[in-house]
């Protein structure tokens, strides 16, 4: 779509705007508006929570009188029906708004082009799709959780440079530095639930808490077929400062879980017969709580399952200049895996930074 670069510039604004309320407002999507009058930006705002005001209306209240006739530049559809917040298309309507320049369509079919239509409908000139790429990823999470009722999944995992995720004999404490564990924090701060199998929970004793806290306390998700897990290991010590779920196979003797749920904990029971069929029916379990990031720490057999089963959306790796060694060290995708390098799963908008003395390597696993 041809566009002026100062249109451009404002809807990248937008989007800066909207990455402000990043783990604010999971379920919702990331939203930002910018109002432009003559030229000038005369308001600005984001959804800064979830259950808070719209961005469009943040930006209308910021723009006052100027909002009349003049350009908002949002980057999702204005939503058109009343959930917590009343609809934005009222909001721009009887704003005066002259035209609304749109990133993407809002994926939630109670919205779907809707908005669009009733800003049409009131003599507003709307165009939609500036940036729609980048508009698309900034609500990724979302549109998938609205249209697949599943999480978005963010392998996270930190391995030696010959790629190991622990030693021969288990030991993973430390792989990776002060700065890239600094960043794992934040990663966890923001997310709704993170996830580790048994082995890791066992091994680890980890806490999966973020350090110091983010925006939101995330679930913490233990695969835990046998319902194993001591009720001194750390989460479960921890369960005050954030929910633990275990996730148990049918066979899980009842009184291990009775123990667990004594202290707190929730049991939750996916249907399958296959580490694979558990797996989808464990993720539509937590879409249906509303779970629209999901951070897997691995290790790697849950890494591989998910791998196998083509679950992961993004990745973080942080590769550590170590080496450990033996074949019988676990690497970090465990599972099936590929015959064909032809099949390898590439990653998308690969970027790479270097924190203390690792690499950081971020990706998407579609386009
Ligand atoms: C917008 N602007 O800033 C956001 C939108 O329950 P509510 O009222 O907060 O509505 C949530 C839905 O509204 C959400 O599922 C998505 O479709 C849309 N989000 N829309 O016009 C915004 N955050
Ligand atoms: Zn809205």
């Amino acid at each position: 779509m041809p566009s002026m670069p100062h249109d451009r510039r404002w809807m990248s604004r937008a989007f800066e705007l909207a990455r402000q309320g990043l783990g604010h407002v999971e379920p919702n999507p990331m939203v930002g508006c910018v109002i432009v009058l003559r030229g000038e930006i005369v308001g600005e705002g984001w959804h800064r929570r979830f259950g808070g005001p719209h961005a469009e209306v943040a930006a209308i209240a910021a723009a006052g009188k100027n909002a009349r006739q003049a350009t908002a530049f949002v980057s999702l559809e204005p939503c058109c029906f009343t959930g917590q917040t009343p609809p934005c298309t009222g909001a721009l309507i009887d704003a005066g708004v002259a035209k609304v320049v749109i990133g993407c369509c809002d994926p939630n079919p109670k919205v779907a082009g809707g908005g669009v239509a009733q800003l049409r409908a009131a003599g507003i000139e709307v165009i939609v799709g500036l940036l729609e790429e980048e508009a698309r990823q900034l609500i990724a999470p979302f549109s998938k959780l609205v249209t697949r009722k599943r999480p978005w999944v963010i392998a996270k995992w930190a391995m030696t440079l010959d790629g190991k995720l622990a030693t021969r004999a288990g030991a993973s404490q430390w792989i990776s530095g002060e700065a890239s564990r600094t960043v794992v924090h934040q990663l966890r701060g923001r997310v709704d639930a993170i996830l580790a199998g048994r082995g890791t929970a066992i091994l680890d004793d980890p806490l999966l808490t973020a350090r110091p806290p983010g925006p939101r306390i995330a679930t913490r998700v233990v695969l835990d077929t046998q319902a194993s897990l001591s009720c001194e290991s750390r989460l479960m010590q921890t369960i005050d400062q954030a929910p633990v779920v275990v996730v148990v196979g049918e066979q899980a003797a009842m009184e291990r879980r009775d123990s667990l749920v004594e202290r707190g904990a929730e049991i939750l029971v996916p249907s399958g017969d296959s580490p694979h069929t558990r797996l989808e029916s464990l993720l539509t379990k937590l879409g249906q709580r509303q779970t629209t990031n999901l951070l897997v720490e691995g290790g790697a057999t849950v890494l591989g399952t998910f791998f196998d089963l083509g679950a992961i959306d993004e990745v973080h790796a942080f590769i550590a200049p170590k080496l450990a060694g033996g074949a019988a060290a676990p690497s970090a995708i465990g599972g099936q895996g590929i015959a064909d390098m032809s099949a390898a799963l590439k990653l998308h908008r690969a970027t790479t930074e270097i924190l203390g003395e690792d690499v950081h390597l971020h990706g998407y696993t579609r386009g």
